[in-house]
């Protein structure tokens, strides 16, 4: 075996933040309903909420998880706040009765409130000790799982 002297000093390089921000999406799910789909970035202990706006508006907030700003974070026709703590927009145009929104809030120990919303909630809560309030449509709360 040969060892050779290096020529150059090791050195450490310092890598990107490999956490990934929370993004929100439309599903056109063909065949089914479509769906709006929050998905939460890992590791965050999210405080999600859903409620709507004076305006008529969709308003999903989460200060521990922030948006992205730009075009591939949230659908067409939404916007992202100055702080990128709330994301807001309207109904999509092939929103049904049966839409409904989905939440992966993932790992750690989460909080969601969409307790002042009455639009169908499928909330997965993940793994942790998760706390979950669904509004007042046939929501599916799925407190979580390893
Ligand atoms: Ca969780």
């Amino acid at each position: 075996m040969v060892f050779r002297k290096l020529n150059y000093p090791p050195t450490l390089e310092i890598l990107e933040d490999r956490t990934v921000p929370a993004t929100l999406s439309w599903d056109p799910n063909p065949g089914g309903a479509g769906f709006y789909l929050f998905e939460a970035a890992n590791p965050v202990e999210n405080g999600t909420s859903i409620a709507w706006t004076p305006g008529g508006l969709v308003s999903i907030g989460d200060a521990a998880d922030m948006f992205t700003s730009g075009p591939a974070s949230v659908p067409a026709g939404w916007t992202i706040s100055e702080d990128l703590s709330t994301a807001t927009g309207p109904l999509h145009a092939d929103w049904t009765l049966t839409s409904f929104f989905r939440f992966n809030l993932r790992d750690e120990a989460d909080y969601f409130d969409g307790s002042n919303f009455d639009r169908i909630l499928d909330v997965m809560g993940g793994p942790g000790n998760d706390i979950i309030y669904g509004g007042t449509a046939n929501d599916l709360l799925n407190g979580g799982f390893t």
